[in-house]
Parts: C-alpha cells; sequence; structure tokens
C-alpha cells in the first residue's frame, strides 16, 4: 500500500492520486499542508526537506517533486502501460511534464491565488491579469499540439496526460476569460472522465 502525503487541493497532490489509480496500487492519502499545516514538522521535513506536498512513499521508497512522482509509478507499476520504454516517446511525454512545472504552473500561479484564496479587497488585478494574458499564450501552444494527436505523446494515454491535465482543470473551472480551444477541451473531457481522475480532480476549486 502506498502513502501519499497532501491535500487534495493541491494541483501536484492532484499528479500522484491519479497516477497511483491509473496503475492500479491502492493507497492511503494523509492530508497535510495549507490549512491542515504539518509540513514543517520535523517528521515531515525528515520525508520533504522543502516541506512542499506531496510526497509519496512506496515501502523504503520516499519520493517528493510531484514529476517524479508520477515517473516513478508509471516506471514501477504502468510498464508497456503509461511508462515509455522507447527513448524518444518518453522524451515527448517528459517534455510536457517539464512544460507543466516549468512552464504552465508559474504562469497560472498569480491568477489562481489571486482569484482563488485570496480575499477580493486585497487582490492584485494587474499581477492577475499578466498570468491570465500568460497563461492563455501557453494554453495557445497546447492547443496546437493537440491539432494532430490524441493525447499529449501521440495517440496513447500516459503519464503526461496525468501530468498536465490537473493544470487544465484547473483553469477551465476558475472565473477566468478563456479563449475556446476545441483540441484543449477535447482532450480534456476525454482524460477527466477516466475513473482514476474521479478522486484527483476535485470541484470546486479552493
Ligand atoms: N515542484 C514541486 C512543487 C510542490 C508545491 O509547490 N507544493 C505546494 C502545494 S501545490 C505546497 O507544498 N504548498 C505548501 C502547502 O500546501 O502548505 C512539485 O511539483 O511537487
Amino acid at each position: 500500500m502506498l502513502t501519499i502525503w497532501g491535500r487534495i487541493s493541491s494541483i501536484n497532490v492532484q499528479k500522484a492520486v491519479w497516477a497511483a489509480g491509473e496503475v492500479g496500487q491502492s493507497f492511503e492519502r494523509i492530508d497535510l499542508g495549507g490549512t491542515f499545516g504539518g509540513n514543517r514538522e520535523p517528521a515531515y521535513l525528515a520525508k520533504n526537506p522543502n516541506g512542499m506536498i506531496p510526497v509519496l512513499e512506496d515501502g523504503e521508497v520516499c519520493i517528493w517533486e510531484s514529476s517524479s512522482i508520477v515517473r516513478y509509478l508509471a516506471a514501477r507499476y504502468g510498464a508497456g502501460w503509461i511508462w515509455e520504454e522507447d527513448p524518444s516517446r518518453r522524451a515527448d511525454a517528459d517534455r510536457w511534464m517539464d512544460w507543466m512545472i516549468a512552464e504552465l504552473q508559474p504562469a497560472m500561479a498569480p491568477a489562481f491565488l489571486g482569484l482563488i484564496r485570496t480575499p477580493a479587497e486585497k487582490r492584485d488585478m494587474a499581477v492577475i491579469e499578466a498570468s491570465i494574458a500568460k497563461t492563455e499564450a501557453k494554453l495557445d501552444v497546447l492547443e496546437a499540439h493537440l491539432a494532430s494527436r490524441d493525447y499529449l505523446a501521440g495517440s496513447r494515454f500516459g503519464m503526461a496526460d496525468i501530468s498536465v491535465a490537473p493544470g487544465a482543470h484547473r483553469w477551465l473551472n476558475m472565473p477566468v476569460p478563456r479563449a475556446s480551444r476545441p483540441n484543449v477541451q477535447r482532450w480534456y473531457e476525454t482524460v477527466v472522465a477516466r475513473p482514476a481522475a474521479k478522486p484527483a480532480l476535485p470541484l470546486p476549486i479552493t
């Protein structure tokens, strides 16, 4: 049995929960971080010295960083399924997982934090508007990519979809002005309909 540490409202915890379900592993998820606290306690810092969520424990194995957790679960339990053995196919998936962490999440974060986790009177609308513009530009890249593919890394669902779809879920359910993107919408609707996505992607967005 796996243990996943972190509150489900975290986009990074959502990736771990979805990946575990997708590869058929049962897990216990322990609420931590945000209003639950606990992530600066010494016992947790011993698991992740950054004090961030998620952490995955699988017996003696203890991993932090959400993309690394998804890759570990895919490689260990999802071989021939959501893991890619072929280096070029794997790089195709890896680059979208890295794009999520390095491009989409940083672009979205100020709008998310401003609109969802900040009282209206304290919002910096210039920062929020800049974040919306930046995120929309990133999603144009995703839209163009999905014009010629069913899934992020080709014709098969895989670990890249698990990593990026929580970002699309958040953006498509936030009160922000969005362009219409039929390819992103079609891909999003396909992947969130998967049974393993259900416990991972809570609504409302908090
Ligand atoms: N790059 C890290 C980022 C982890 C991260 O930013 N986690 C946030 C939640 S999404 C966190 O721990 N925030 C502190 C808290 O929830 O108390 C990853 O992908 O796992």
